[in-house]
């Protein structure tokens, strides 16, 4: 059974991971959606808000679990017995960073391959703190992130 990990922050989901997860689900048996427990960062979701959105971005995705995991990627891939890492490319600056983590993580666990897939032209400009800021400034997000996320974030605003 070949599986994959879908690694990344998700703060919050955006039609472009979608986009990535869907596509992924149908070149791998299992995909795991893992969102990073990272405490350096200013979230506006926390993990457990963020699992909670995947989860029900993904519900019709049979292949497609989400979880979380803190510390090395590659110390949760192995600990799950995972074959690839999952990486979306946007642009050549995108293409620097993971390139740089890619090499990493063979370094760290030479059994790991990262598999690049290429962002949708639709999707290309789309990132999570983009979305946070247009949002934060009233302008319209709808279509850039799923009907679940919009909502959460008005919520969240309301808050
Ligand atoms: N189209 C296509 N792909 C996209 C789009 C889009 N519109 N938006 C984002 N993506 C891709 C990103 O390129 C990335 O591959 C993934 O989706 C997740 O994106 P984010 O922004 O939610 O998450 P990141 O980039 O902040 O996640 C970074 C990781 C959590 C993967 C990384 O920091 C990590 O592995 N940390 C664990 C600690 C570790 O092992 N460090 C050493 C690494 S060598």
């Amino acid at each position: 059974m070949k599986i994959a990990v879908y690694p990344g922050s998700f703060d919050p989901v955006t039609n472009g991971h979608l986009d990535i997860i869907k596509r992924s689900a149908k070149l791998f048996d299992k995909v795991i959606v893992a969102v990073l427990h990272n405490q350096s960062k200013n979230p506006l979701f926390d993990v457990k808000e963020r699992l909670d959105l995947l989860k029900q971005v993904t519900e019709e995705l049979p292949n497609v679990e989400v979880d979380c995991f803190s510390g090395l990627l590659v110390d949760y891939v192995n600990q799950k017995g995972i074959h690839s890492i999952v990486k979306g490319l946007r642009a050549v600056s995108d293409f620097e960073y993971e390139f740089q983590m890619a090499l990493m993580n063979r370094k760290l666990n030479a059994d790991v391959e990262t598999v690049f897939m290429m962002t949708s032209s639709e999707y290309s400009y789309l990132s999570s703190s983009l979305v946070k800021e247009v949002f934060k400034f009233k302008g319209c997000i709808k279509g850039l992130v799923p009907d679940e996320v919009l909502a959460a974030m008005i919520k969240k605003y309301r808050e």
